[in-house]
């Protein structure tokens, strides 16, 4: 059994001081409009306030990953939440929202360093989606709103570990007063 202590690190589930933008898909919106309900309760529970929250909507899931990335480099934000559901059909078509949208979303990340919550639901029936949006039980968007605040801490004290060539989260120094 190893005896060593690591330093742990993790983002605390408090949303206060935090910004977020969510993009939101019309496409099968009664499914992603509870989606978002439920990702604005749990940002809310945590300490977010309404100034604090941005909701973009966008046509379907397809156009998640652009509007993310140009979120994300805008510097405003902590964390971003994007919300589809593509319920499969008779055609590829499905395949292909599906792959592009989540290789999509996590470049918008990589990309930017800005931390890009999944929150698309990519599923067989509408029955599927509508127990992941909380009508039976859980809802995948109350989940994604738990994650991009534990990632928007996160990505903090990871950046401000980085600049100060540590290992661990440390507070940002002051800057000298001059005169
Ligand atoms: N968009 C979705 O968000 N969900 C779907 O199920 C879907 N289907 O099935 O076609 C869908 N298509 C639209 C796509 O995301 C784009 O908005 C469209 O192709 C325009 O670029």
């Amino acid at each position: 059994m190893a005896k060593i202590e690591p330093t742990q690190v993790s983002g605390e589930l408090s949303a206060a001081g935090l910004r977020f933008a969510i993009a939101v898909s019309r496409f099968n919106s009664f499914i992603t409009e509870r989606l978002l309900a439920a990702a604005l309760d749990a940002l809310e529970r945590a300490g977010a306030t309404s100034k604090d929250v941005d909701v973009v909507r966008v046509p379907g899931a397809f156009e998640l990953p652009l509007t993310s990335k140009k979120l994300a480099q805008n510097g405003k934000y902590d964390a971003l939440i994007a919300i589809g559901c593509v319920i499969r059909g008779e055609t590829a078509h499905y395949d292909y929202v599906c792959s592009e949208t989540s290789r999509g979303l996590q470049l918008a990340q990589m990309d930017t360093g800005v931390p890009v919550i999944f929150c698309v639901l990519t599923v067989d029936t509408l029955e599927q989606a509508i127990d992941r949006a909380g009508l039976k039980g859980g809802n995948k968007g109350f989940e994604a709103g738990l994650a991009a605040i534990e990632m928007g801490r996160l990505a903090k004290k990871l950046h401000v570990a980085r600049n100060n060539g540590a290992g661990r989260s440390v507070a940002p120094k002051k800057k000298a007063r001059r005169g």
